[in-house]
């Protein structure tokens, strides 16, 4: 096959404009308009209303290219664009070729007859998506999330650029992947699918081609087996060339592939050649891990478990959301997707959860998660929404499933396929009134439990499929169940319970539950002038999405924190709540390992600088919660449950009431391997005085929750006393914290002497006494170190530079919230 890039050269301009301006492809309306000055940047303050108005008309891009002479020649040419985003009618030559009208979808027109060697001219006229849905909903209204523009459901394009509750209304439109021309002769592959045998220490892999023949009639390619070359070349690059039948191809020694934290990532790569005599008609190239994944689903005491079984091996999934990077797709690149990514590794992470009010992200992603060990948890693009299965919504969703099913399947990293964001609890429980109309019950049940499984079974029957998030297995049947399938967690954030209701559920595994914060203030810089810098302020409203959140993280803070009194403090204690909620949720559903199997945090990333519940903001900065992951996630971790209970009520009964006080640590070991651990623990006054302690050596089996006795304190001061702890393997600390028996804001916090310098590629931090979530920026807010926001009793920490300059260095701690 030839292929030609058609990504130079382009123009684009409001259609109603004479002149041109120059335009990048892959590329958008945005950032186009942008780059020619003709648009502020959405991102900053309010200007997003502006962006709003720029889409609200149609826009023209246009290229002139030549055709060589080989491709000319070729049996069929076609033109194929890779992402379109969304409405849009294309042109060649004057002549018109097709719409498009589905993001998630590739488009292929045949275009031989209609190209000459020279001067071709390439027109694609991008509709305004924001009139569409508006004329769409005017004619047949149709529901949505409410924190998105109205109509949305009616247009296959990323939900969230309609608006969300962590995102902007800043609904693009271009060409956003590659366009080219691609040259045919005879045939070409279109897919292969490749299925994994494991049996007796060896793995059997079947090759199944998909082969489109040229569409001119006289032309058929034989379609024997002998028409393929088959190269396998493992991850040490050695060759095996099988000619002839490759549909079975045995691998004697595997080099099996592990998500993060239980093995290595070995990558496989396959080459599939078709041949016609000698020559290569088409290839296809794609790397694969030697792995079995699927789902346990075991009936047991509980209910239901729900668990990735890779390997064999039950695993506990550790990981967060990931939603698109930026509200203007082409700005997404490969680097800025491993440096995120990465960002995710390195705070232990096994899994992360695709959500399906985005878009599928590129290639590029789903080969970093297989890198990198990452399991995706795929769900398809479909969000809190009704949607009305009409005969065109069906077959433009049908062709999008394939397309992206085919492009994603051979993927080591794919875990499952899942129909939806919580779509199916909506529905069932008929949310807000959004069904209008009984037969969209049936639709979501054609959609996500007929069309879907059924073209899965066609194009990738090995990965397990999961009708909806959350779920128990489908049929409106009590989706969000504690004891089955997935759940999605709100009452603490949503619903306003303090972050100590975790503790009451023993969830089967947890695919959202989150807690929101601000970012720090030198991303809050880029978007606000120093006047709008207070959490109340218009701008600051307008970067927080969900209603009135702000004051509900002043809620929180309330309960939390001593009021903070300048603006930096309270950036700092809002990222302090979100970490803590999520440790303490976290810890717990470990805790729980057998029970509970997995623990996906909403959300992992920023489509831009707001307010969210994201661990890692729009900049790529690292908020206090990434670093806590980075603890709470880690394979061997120590957790201590901490109590601090009345055992009467005060203002019911006058007699003076007792506290009682305790504290049961837990080992919690996600390695394959056996761990000798030394766990030590102290209560310590706020001084970091020790008052008592005590130790023991033991072994964790391997992917197991080690409970140690409770050791009741009665002798604890709340406001006094607190409880530091570690554990250790080979003499070195691989796990610690500290616990209060009251809130922060009660504690009789000392002022800690804080002092951080520089030594070497280290930092050197100094505190006299206790001291709590200890931050350190630099100027820049740039650093990234082995640890940061971490607790320290009174004595020296040395601390690894990962990255940036140890210049203008600030350090915080709890005591300065205040
Ligand atoms: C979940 C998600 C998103 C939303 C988030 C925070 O339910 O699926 O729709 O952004 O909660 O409210």
């Amino acid at each position: 096959m030839r292929k030609l890039i058609l990504n130079d050269g382009w123009k684009m301009k409001e259609v109603s404009w004479e002149e041109y301006l120059d335009a990048e492809v892959p590329g958008s309306v945005y950032t186009d308009l942008m780059a020619n000055g003709r648009m502020q940047d959405p991102f900053y303050r309010d200007n997003e209303k502006e962006a709003l108005a720029v889409i609200e008309h149609d826009y023209e891009y246009r290229t002139v290219f030549d055709a060589d002479t080989e491709l000319l020649a070729c049996d069929e040419v076609l033109l194929c664009f890779d992402g379109i985003d969304t409405l849009s009618t294309i042109l060649l030559n004057g002549s018109f070729l097709g719409n498009t009208d589905n993001m998630h979808r590739t488009w292929e027109f045949n275009v031989k007859d209609m190209l000459r060697e020279q001067e071709n001219e390439l027109r694609v006229i991008l509709h305004s998506p924001t009139k569409f849905i508006a004329d769409s909903y005017a004619k047949e209204p149709i529901e949505g999330c409410v924190d998105a523009m109205k109509g949305l459901p009616r247009l296959r394009k990323a939900h969230c650029m309609f608006g969300w509750d962590w995102g902007p209304r800043i609904p693009d439109a271009g060409i956003f992947r590659e366009a080219s021309l691609k040259g045919v002769n005879r045939a070409r592959i279109e897919s292969v699918y490749i299925t994994q045998k494991h049996e007796d220490g060896r793995v059997t892999l079947g090759l199944k081609a998909d082969i489109l023949p040229a569409e001119r009639s006289d032309i058929r390619v034989k379609q024997a087996a002998s028409d393929y070359r088959v190269t396998l070349i493992t991850p040490q690059k050695e060759k095996t060339v099988y000619e002839g039948s490759p549909e079975q191809i045995l691998i004697r020694e595997p080099q099996i592939w592990w998500p993060a934290g239980y093995g290595e990532q070995p990558l496989y790569t396959v080459r599939v050649e078709l041949l016609e005599e000698e020559t290569v008609l088409d290839s296809w190239e794609r790397r694969i891990g030697l792995r079995t994944m699927t789902v346990s689903r075991e009936k047991d005491q509980y209910g239901e478990a729900f668990a990735h079984e890779v390997n064999g091996v039950r695993i506990f999934a550790m990981g967060a959301d990931y939603i698109p990077e930026d509200n203007l797709l082409s700005r997404v690149t490969r680097e800025r997707t491993r440096r995120l990514l990465q960002s995710a590794k390195d705070a232990h992470f096994n899994t992360v959860r695709v959500w399906g009010g985005g878009y599928y992200p590129d290639d590029f992603f789903y080969d970093i998660c297989d890198e990198l060990g990452l399991i995706v948890w795929q769900d398809f693009m479909f969000a809190c929404c009704v949607y009305d299965l009409t005969e065109s919504f069906e077959e433009t969703i049908t062709a999008e499933f394939e397309d992206n099913i085919r492009r994603i399947r051979h993927h080591a990293c794919l875990g499952l396929w899942c129909g939806n964001n919580e779509m199916e609890m909506f529905i069932a429980e008929n949310r807000e009134g959004w069904c209008r109309n009984p037969v969209q019950f049936s639709d979501y049940i054609k959609m996500f439990e007929y069309i879907i499984p059924k073209v899965l079974k066609e194009c990738d029957p090995q990965t397990f499929y999961w009708p909806a998030s959350p779920s128990s297995g489908g049929g409106f049947d009590e989706p969000n169940d504690e004891n089955r399938g997935d759940v999605h967690y709100w009452d603490v954030w949503h619903g306003g319970k303090p972050i100590t209701e975790y503790r009451k559920f023993f969830f089967r595994y947890v695919s959202e539950f989150g807690f929101q914060s601000f970012p720090s203030l030198k991303t809050v810089e880029t978007f606000t002038e120093p006047r709008d810098r207070n959490i109340f302020s218009y701008v600051m409203e307008k970067h927080q999405r969900n209603s009135s959140a702000n004051g509900k993280i002043m809620n929180y803070m309330e309960q939390t924190f001593l009021y903070p009194n300048d603006f930096d403090t309270t950036l700092y204690a809002s990222q302090l709540l979100q970490a803590e909620a999520m440790r303490y949720g976290v810890e717990h559903f470990r805790r729980n390992r057998g029970r509970c199997m997995g623990s996906i945090i909403w959300q992992l990333n920023d489509c831009w600088p707001a307010a969210s519940w994201s661990s890692i903001d729009y900049f790529g900065r690292w908020k206090a919660l990434h670093y806590f992951e980075k603890r709470f996630f880690a394979p061997l971790l120590l957790s201590c449950s901490e109590e601090s209970t009345l055992t009467q009520d005060p203002n019911v009964n006058a007699q003076p009431y007792e506290l009682h006080k305790s504290i049961t640590l837990c080992a919690s070991n996600e390695t394959l391997m056996e761990k000798q651990v030394g766990i030590s623990w102290e209560l310590r006054d706020a001084g970091a005085g020790i008052l008592r302690s005590g130790n023991y050596e033991i072994s964790l089996p391997p992917l197991s929750s080690v409970w140690m006795d409770k050791v009741d304190l009665p002798e604890a001061d709340i406001y006094e006393n607190y409880v530091s702890y570690r554990m250790e393997e080979n003499g070195n600390v691989c796990s610690r914290g500290t616990v209060l028996f009251c809130a922060p804001k009660y504690f009789h916090f000392r002022a800690p002497g804080l002092r951080v310098e520089r030594e070497g590629d280290e930092l050197v931090i100094t505190v006299g006494c206790y001291a709590r979530s200890i931050r350190i920026l630099n100027g820049e807010d740039n650093l990234r170190l082995e640890d940061n926001y971490f607790d320290m009793d009174a004595g020296v920490r040395r601390v690894k530079i990962l990255e940036g300059k140890p210049e203008g260095l600030q350090v915080k701690s709890v005591y300065d919230i205040r």
